[in-house]
């Protein structure tokens, strides 16, 4: 078996040089938490290359993403500065394999969180709930990949925007979410999709990320989360998600 470091360098290259690979699984027998290790491993390598750890995204947090895309477990990885797209901001489909957006809620932290923590003592730690949408990029061939894949591979995260930040002192646990392209709605849901209360999901961030990072940490960003189905990005498009009572998120697709 290849060693946990050489895999790291091959998600890794794959991801930086924007290259389709075949799945890990075809031919190595790995487990999820040696997939971790490989995540683990992998972002190491961009922090050397200057990055810095600013959250944690969750995924497959909702029965749609969950058929999407064949795995069935809640899932999680590592946003850095890098992979921040402003507001607005248009990004470059070339830098991608074959990326595809999802309408997702962002939560942002004013205190750390680890372990197991009840709802009460998680929503003192949120300073602010926001529209956001991820952009996720898996660099397995075709988008196919099975569970230890799609870890190691910072579960598909590539980008994310995040619209404005709203108090989380309001019921946001069923909000009507419609994303648009170029205007016309592609996906509709609400946040009820993430694990029925996207609370839920910041307390499995708290329990699965905090527990492998040291806690989640005042200042980060918690993705929750697709709502709904991703969608593919192509070239020319505008891409926009309103969530009920807290606004717009949007970006464009340039090349
Ligand atoms: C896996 C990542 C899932 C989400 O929000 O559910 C995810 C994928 O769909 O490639 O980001
Ligand atoms: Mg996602």
């Amino acid at each position: 078996m290849s060693s946990l470091v050489k895999l790291a360098e091959v998600v890794d290259e794959a991801a930086r040089t924007a290259s389709a690979i075949p799945q890990l699984t075809d031919s190595e027998k790995l487990d999820v938490n040696q997939a971790y290790e490989i995540q683990a491993l992998s972002l190491e390598r961009r922090y050397k290359r200057g990055e810095q750890l600013i959250g944690v995204k969750m995924g497959l947090t909702s029965r749609a993403k969950m058929a999407q895309v064949g795995v069935h477990e809640v899932i999680w990885g590592r946003l850095t500065d890098a992979m921040r797209l402003e507001e607005g901001a248009s990004l470059s489909r070339q830098r991608y394999v074959h990326p595809r957006i999802e309408p997702e809620l962002a939560f942002l932290l004013k205190a750390p969180l680890s372990g197991e923590v009840s709802a009460l003592e998680a929503m003192a730690a949120v300073e602010g709930i926001a529209p956001a949408m991820e952009i996720i990029d898996s660099r397995f061939r075709d988008f196919k990949f099975a569970l230890p894949d799609v870890v190691a591979d910072n579960s598909s995260s590539s980008g994310f925007v995040v619209g404005p930040w709203s108090r989380p002192d309001q019921d946001f646990r069923n909000l009507g979410v419609v994303m648009e392209v170029d205007g016309r709605p592609v996906q509709i849901g609400s946040t009820a999709g993430i694990l029925g209360d996207p609370m839920r999901s910041l307390l499995a961030a708290a329990r699965l990320a905090g527990k492998a990072l040291g806690g989640l940490k005042a200042g980060w960003i918690i993705m929750a989360g697709g709502i709904t189905a991703a969608h593919p990005l192509a070239p020319g498009q505008h891409v926009r998600t309103v969530i009920q009572n807290l606004g717009a998120v949007s970006l464009g697709v340039k090349d």
